[in-house]
C-alpha cells in the first residue's frame, strides 16, 4: 500500500469527556471527523511509540463501527503501526479490550500497546444516535488526562492525516491474519475470537465449579439481559456453555447495531423487560427468578437484582468487597485496598474501616482507579453509575460483577442446594445493612437541559458555598427535619501516585449527620447538558434500615431541589431518570 497525506483542518468540539469522544453518528460521519481524532491520538502518543506498535481496534458493534474500524486500520497502516488486532465482527466488550491488551499474546509472541475502543457505552445507537471512540493505554486502562488533553490540543491545530487509501477492506467476520506490505515494511491485521481471552481470565479469577453447582441447581433461577449490547457475545459462552445456565435465562443477548432501538443502560428505567421479569416495575412477573442482572452497550456496567429486589450499585461494591476474600479465589490472600468515585455512597467506606483496608475516593470515571491499581493500592472499586470492577483489568467489568455476585451466592449456599432454604440476594443485602448500617441513596438525572442554564445552576451552587449560614437558613425554611450543612466544597483530587491534580469534580454539600448532596455535570452526553444530583443519607439504626428509599430520602430531595433552584434554572419539574 501507499501512504497518502490528506489535508485537513481543525473541527470544533473534539474534547474527550468522562470516557472518550461521544457524538451523534451524523457528527462522526462528517468528512475528516474520525480521521482528525485518530491522527490527533497518534500524534499525542508520538510517532516513535506508534511506529511498530500493536493496537487493538474493536467495540460494542454499534452503528458506524464497521466503517470506523476499516478507516482506523488504514490510518494505522499509514502511521507505521505493525499490527492491528480486531475481535471477530469488530466486537469486543470494553472489559474484554482491557483484558486483551493486558493478557493476549499474538501468534508471533507480540503483545498489544494500546487500543481504540469504539463505543458510546450506555447511549443509544443507530444512524440518528450516538457513536464514540476512546484510546486505552498499555496497562489496558483509559488514557489519563495528560494524554486526552494532548489529543484535544492536537485536534485544534491538525493540518493533515496519514491514510493508506488503497489498502483493501479487511474481512473482519473471518478469524485469521491478513498481511500487507507498505513503504515501511509489513503490516498485519489479525481477526480473533472475541470471547476466549476474556473467558480464560474469568476462569482464573472465580471458582467456576462452585458457580456451576448453583446455576444448575433446580432451586436457583437466573436471568441475564444484555440489552442487545456486546455482553451477549460473552453471556452465552460464560453463563450457558461454561456454567450450565439454561439458554432461556438469556434476554436480548444477540448484539445489535441499534440495541433494538432502546437505551442500553442497565437501570430500573431502561432495563424494563428484566425489571418486570424480576417481579418489579410495571407488569411484574408473579414468579420471578432468584437472580437477575443486566449490562450496558459495551458491557462494562452491571445492574444486580434479586427476586423483587434492587441492589444499589453503591451497596453492590461494598458487599462484594465485604465478601470477596471468602467467596472469590482471586482475592483469597486479601484485598490491597478499595476505592470509589466521589458521588458513590459511603457504604464502601464503612466496609473499608471495618476490615482495616486502604481506602480512596476518586473523581468520576474509571481512569482514576487505574493508577491506584498499577501501584498495588487497590483491589476492588466501584461507582454509583452501575460500574464495578477489580484490578484484574483496568476497566469496570459488568460480567465480572455478575460472577462476583454468583460467587457470593454460591459460597453462602454451599450447603443449601439439597433442598435447604436458600440465602437470597435480599438476605445478603439486609444482612449487610444490619452489620454496617444502610446508605439510602438515589440519583436524579436532568438530561439534555439547556447548557447555559446548567452552567448557571452550577455557578449558583458554588457561590452559595461561601455562605453556609444562609444555606442552613434556606434548609430550615424547607424542612426542619433535615440536619445542617457542615461543609461545602468543589471536589478536587490529588492522585496519590503521580501527584496530578483534577479540579472541579463536582459540588458537594456535606451535612452534620453524614448525609450528602452532590451536583455534577455529565461528561458523557452528546447533546445539551445533563445535571446529575446525587442524594445520600446514612442510617446506622438497624431497626430503620428497611424503609423505601425514595420515601426515606424525600426530605433531603426536597431540600436539594429548593436549594439548587432546579426548576427555576432548568424549567424542569421532574428528572428524566431516577436511579
Ligand atoms: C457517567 C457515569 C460515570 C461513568 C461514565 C462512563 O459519566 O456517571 O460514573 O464512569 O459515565 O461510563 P458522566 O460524566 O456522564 O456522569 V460508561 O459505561 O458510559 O463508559
Ligand atoms: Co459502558
Amino acid at each position: 500500500f501507499k501512504v497518502t497525506r490528506v489535508q485537513s483542518a481543525p473541527i470544533d468540539g473534539q474534547k474527550p469527556g468522562t470516557s472518550g469522544l461521544r457524538k451523534k453518528v451524523k457528527v462522526f460521519t462528517q468528512p475528516h471527523y474520525l480521521h482528525n481524532f485518530v491522527q490527533s491520538t497518534f500524534n499525542a502518543l508520538s510517532a516513535e511509540k506508534v511506529r511498530g506498535s500493536t493496537l487493538v481496534v474493536s467495540g460494542d458493534g454499534r452503528y458506524y463501527s464497521k466503517d470506523a474500524i476499516q478507516n482506523i486500520i488504514k490510518m494505522s497502516a499509514a502511521n507505521g503501526v505493525r499490527r492491528i488486532w480486531v475481535g471477530q465482527n469488530g466486537l469486543l466488550s470494553t472489559p474484554a479490550v482491557s483484558a486483551v491488551v493486558r493478557e493476549r499474546v499474538g501468534a508471533d509472541g507480540s503483545k498489544a500497546n494500546g487500543a481504540f475502543i469504539l463505543t458510546a457505552s450506555h447511549n443509544p445507537g443507530g444512524p440518528n444516535e450516538d457513536f464514540g471512540i476512546k484510546y486505552n493505554m498499555e496497562n489496558g486502562g483509559p488514557a489519563p488526562e495528560g494524554i486526552t488533553d494532548k489529543i484535544y490540543e492536537n485536534t485544534k491545530t491538525i493540518k493533515e492525516y496519514l491514510i493508506a487509501e488503497d489498502l483493501p477492506e479487511v474481512d473482519i467476520s473471518a478469524i485469521g491474519i491478513s498481511n500487507f506490505s507498505g513503504p515501511e515494511g509489513q503490516f498485519d491485521v489479525e481477526v480473533f475470537d472475541a470471547a476466549s481471552d476474556y473467558v480464560k481470565l474469568m476462569k482464573s479469577i472465580f471458582d467456576f465449579q462452585l458457580i456451576q453447582k448453583l446455576l444448575t441447581s433446580p432451586q436457583f433461577t437466573f436471568c441475564y439481559d444484555a440489552l442487545s449490547g456486546v455482553a451477549g457475545a460473552y453471556a452465552k459462552r460464560i453463563f450457558v456453555e461454561e456454567l450450565g445456565a439454561k439458554e432461556s435465562s438469556l434476554l436480548n443477548c444477540v448484539p445489535k447495531e441499534d440495541f433494538g432501538g432502546g437505551h442500553p443502560d442497565p437501570n430500573l428505567t431502561y432495563a424494563k423487560e428484566l425489571v418486570s421479569r424480576m417481579g418489579l416495575g410495571k407488569n411484574p412477573n408473579s414468579d420471578p427468578p432468584e437472580f437477575g442482572a443486566a449490562a450496558d452497550g459495551d458491557a462494562d456496567r452491571n445492574m444486580i437484582l434479586g427476586k423483587r429486589f434492587f441492589v444499589t450499585p453503591s451497596d453492590s461494591v461494598a458487599i462484594i468487597a465485604a465478601n470477596a476474600v471468602q467467596a472469590i479465589p482471586y482475592f483469597s490472600s486479601g484485598l490491597k485496598g478499595v476505592a470509589r468515585s466521589m458521588p458513590t455512597s459511603a457504604a464502601l467506606d464503612v466496609v473499608a474501616k471495618h476490615l482495616n483496608l486502604k481506602f480512596f475516593e476518586v473523581p468520576t470515571g474509571w481512569k482514576f482507579f487505574g493508577n491506584l491499581m498499577d501501584a498495588g493500592l487497590c483491589s476492588i472499586c466501584g461507582e454509583e453509575s452501575f460500574g464495578t470492577g477489580s484490578d484484574h483489568i483496568r476497566e469496570k467489568d459488568g460480567i465480572w460483577a455478575v460472577l462476583a455476585w454468583l460467587s457470593i451466592l454460591a459460597y453462602k449456599n454451599k450447603d443449601n442446594l439439597n433442598g435447604g432454604k436458600l440465602v437470597t440476594v435480599e438476605d445478603i443485602v439486609k444482612q449487610h445493612w444490619a452489620t454496617f448500617g444502610r446508605h439510602y441513596y438515589t440519583r436524579y438525572d436532568y438530561e439534555n437541559v439547556d447548557a447555559g442554564a446548567a452552567k448557571e445552576l452550577m455557578a449558583y451552587l458554588v457561590k452559595m458555598q461561601s455562605s453556609i449560614g444562609e444555606v442552613n437558613k434556606i434548609i430550615k425554611g424547607v424542612r426542619s427535619d433535615v440536619s445542617n450543612v457542615a461543609n461545602a466544597d468543589e471536589f478536587e483530587y490529588k492522585d496519590p501516585v503521580d501527584g496530578s491534580i483534577s479540579k472541579h469534580q463536582g459540588i458537594r454539600y456535606l451535612f452534620e449527620d453524614g448525609s450528602r448532596l452532590v451536583f455534577r455535570l455529565s461528561g458523557t452526553g452528546s447533546e445539551g447538558a445533563t445535571i446529575r444530583l446525587y442524594i445520600e443519607q446514612y442510617e446506622k439504626d438497624s431497626s430503620k434500615t428497611g424503609r423505601d428509599s425514595q420515601e426515606a430520602l424525600a426530605p433531603l430531595v426536597e431540600v436539594a431541589l429548593k436549594l439548587s433552584k432546579m426548576q427555576e434554572f432548568t424549567g424542569r419539574s421532574a428528572p428524566t431518570v431516577i436511579t
